[in-house]
């Protein structure tokens, strides 16, 4: 049985993150997600989520494709992650291309390509300005 992982913060849900996260799933027999805390995203993108950490996670675990949430507390923490949830592989979009390497040692690592034109950046933005 193939276990994968994949982590992100999941803000705003739309259709680039069930893009990666069916993908993921496809890649494997079981996928566990590690949605980023509310604290981990504002020290990487200097704002809160619109959607706090408890909501982006049940929306996470509520996907068919999803078989275990956890928070995420810090970056640097990936391999003891690997380890606490036996991942045989880590899953990332492209935006994070070699950034995790340093784990493929206890790993084995896969960035695949973003969807296109959409971030939650985006729509944010593109809400504010209607
Ligand atoms: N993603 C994608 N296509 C998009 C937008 C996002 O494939 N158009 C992917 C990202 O590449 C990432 C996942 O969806 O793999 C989650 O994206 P974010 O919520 O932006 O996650 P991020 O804040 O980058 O957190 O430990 C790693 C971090 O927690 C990742």
């Amino acid at each position: 049985m193939k276990r994968v992982i994949t982590f992100g913060t999941f803000d705003v849900f739309h259709i680039g993150h069930v893009n990666i996260l069916q993908r993921a799933a496809a890649l494997g027999d079981y996928l566990i997600v590690g949605v980023s805390s509310d604290a981990l995203n504002f020290s990487k993108k200097q704002r809160n989520p619109i959607y706090r950490q408890a909501d982006r996670e049940r929306i996470i675990a509520s996907l068919k494709c999803v078989d275990e949430v956890f928070i995420e507390e810090t970056l640097e923490d990936k391999l003891r992650y690997i380890e606490q949830y036996r991942a045989d592989l880590l899953v990332m979009g492209d935006d994070w291309l070699g950034r995790f390497d340093w784990v493929k040692p206890k790993c084995e690592v896969l960035y695949l390509p973003r969807t296109p034109s959409i971030s939650t950046t985006e729509i944010i933005e593109i809400a504010r300005e209607r």
